[in-house]
């Protein structure tokens, strides 16, 4: 179906036929604005960006490019194609046939889990939204407010959810969405890495990188759901998803390769000096990030995860790739955990390690992004690996939340962790520092002397196009 334009919320899913569901989400329109308003970019929202805009959900072009005013962007309501028969493919309502409504004993869990997804999109618009002031150009301006009026259109996906499937209880939830903040003391965001600060660029570009990833396991998860309506909103998701993905890897590229060609320029791995970062702290801003970010997966073990699945609310990374029954009742899964002050791997049910097998799959996913950094690295004839800590390293969630372990993975105890984590995670000094670099440049064409420019421009533009109209 198309994109409804002229209505006061694009949508494709007929809005305009269901008068009380159209009624209350434009009551939820205000709320919104005020929100984007109070809460989105600082600055800039007089200023004209060249965004692009979600006008099909079809595969060959479903976005067009052009000047928008943010506060004018046309958030909308846009689920993927039906798939036609879809049948469930995974737990116990295996083979039966997709539902189109939310099944009365589910009620709860899938809420929770839509509200939980629905909860990070503005969580990550808070927390970037100071970083308009130190953009390293209008290209990397304009990437970042694309990343955020998408994440805002994701908070549309799921408060459609909730609007058009859950009743009262769903519109109070959206509403919800709209009041907890990033970072609040009393009223934060529901996840760990959701309330940490995104102060500073090079934090943003390991945040697009690892966090956003983790937004695009959930995501392919959550589109094997049962209830097609989620599917549906998550496959289209997933589209948008991979350009913030994109920033985040190219964006750290761009650095490392910056950094690399301040180190040979003035034969130096310490090219602070120079107005560089060098790789060490780049090694840690990645370590803090990527730990965080695993938090996101929650516990090996989860009961809730079990029960996701079981029911049909949530399956695996594309769970028709997997070669088993999909019902998991008897299988086993190999984890890592802590057992008597060292890590192990052991066997666990399947089922209560999902959350874990979901972990695995983000890992292996983040290790192929790393290892394209190394090869610039290695290109540049410089020695020296960016890596992946350990999966227990500085751990908030699961199994190694109660220890202190390496990035190298050994078990060491609450002194030594005091006495060497500065070497591991960035210290205040190291974030002023990045801090300290960061300031805006915004002429066209023109590129902070912390990161090259890109390869290329966006949607075919040069490098020294116009991206925001200051
Ligand atoms: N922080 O049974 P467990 C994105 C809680 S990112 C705080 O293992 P479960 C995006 C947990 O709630 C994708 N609390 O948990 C990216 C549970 O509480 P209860 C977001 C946490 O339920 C960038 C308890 O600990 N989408 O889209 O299996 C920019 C026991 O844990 C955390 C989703 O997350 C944490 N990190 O798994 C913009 C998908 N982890 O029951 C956007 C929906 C766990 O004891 N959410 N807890 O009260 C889910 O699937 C699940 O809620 C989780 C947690 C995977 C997150
Ligand atoms: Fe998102
Ligand atoms: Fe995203």
């Amino acid at each position: 179906m198309a994109i409804d334009y002229a209505e006061r919320i694009p949508n494709n899913v007929n809005l305009s036929e269901n008068r009380r569901l159209r009624r209350a989400l434009e009551q939820w329109q205000p709320g919104f604005q005020s929100w984007w308003a109070e809460m989105g970019p600082a600055g800039f929202q007089a200023r004209e960006v060249y965004l692009r805009t979600a006008t099909s959900v079809d595969a060959q072009g479903w976005a067009s490019f052009g000047y928008v005013r943010m506060p004018d962007y046309r958030w909308g309501i846009f689920l993927a194609d039906a798939a036609l028969d879809r049948k469930i493919a995974f737990g116990d309502h295996k083979g039966e046939p997709a539902w189109q409504e939310v099944p009365g004993e589910y009620r709860g869990a899938l809420r929770r889990l839509i509200v939980t997804q629905g909860d990070t999109e503005p969580a990550s618009v808070e927390q970037q939204r100071q970083l308009g002031a130190t953009s390293p150009s209008l290209y990397d301006l304009r990437n970042l407010f694309q990343v955020n009026v998408e994440e805002g259109r994701h908070l549309w996906a799921m408060a459609y959810l909730l609007h058009a499937y859950f009743g009262r209880d769903g519109r109070e939830e959206a509403d919800a969405l709209l009041r907890r903040r990033s970072g609040s003391a009393d009223n934060p965001r529901i996840l760990g890495a959701f309330n940490e600060q995104t102060p500073d660029w090079l934090s943003f570009l390991m945040f697009t990188f690892f966090t956003d990833r983790d937004g695009k396991y959930q995501l392919a998860s959550l589109a094997e759901s049962a209830f097609d309506p989620l599917s549906r909103t998550c496959r289209f998701m997933l589209t948008e998803e991979a350009h913030h993905m994109f920033v985040g890897e190219t964006g750290i590229g761009r650095v490392v390769q910056r950094t690399c060609e301040l180190m040979k320029a003035h034969d130096t791995a310490e090219v602070g000096r120079f107005g560089g970062i060098d790789l060490k702290l780049m090694q840690k801003y990645l370590n803090f990030h990527y730990s965080v970010s695993l938090d996101l997966f929650g516990a090996e073990l989860s009961t809730n995860a079990a029960n996701y699945f079981s029911m049909g609310l949530k399956g695996r990374f594309n769970e028709e790739s997997h070669d088993d029954d999909h019902q998991l009742k008897d299988a086993s899964y190999r984890i890592t955990q802590v057992d008597e002050n060292r890590v192990v791997q052991k066997d666990q049910p399947a089922l209560l390690a999902l959350n874990e097998t979901l972990r695995d799959a983000y890992i292996a996913d983040c290790a192929r992004g790393v290892s394209r950094w190394n090869k610039a690295i290695k290109a540049a004839g410089i020695d020296f690996e960016l890596r992946l800590p350990h999966r227990g390293f500085h751990r908030a969630i699961g199994d190694c939340a109660t220890v202190k372990v390496t990035p190298e993975g050994r078990l060491i105890t609450e002194a030594e962790w005091a006495a060497h984590h500065a070497q591991w995670l960035p210290t205040a000094q190291e974030r002023q520092f990045v801090g300290s670099l960061m300031i805006g440049v915004t002429e066209p064409g023109k590129y902070a002397g912390w990161i090259a420019p890109p390869a290329r421009g966006i949607n075919h533009q040069a490098l020294d196009f116009e991206y925001v109209k200051l």
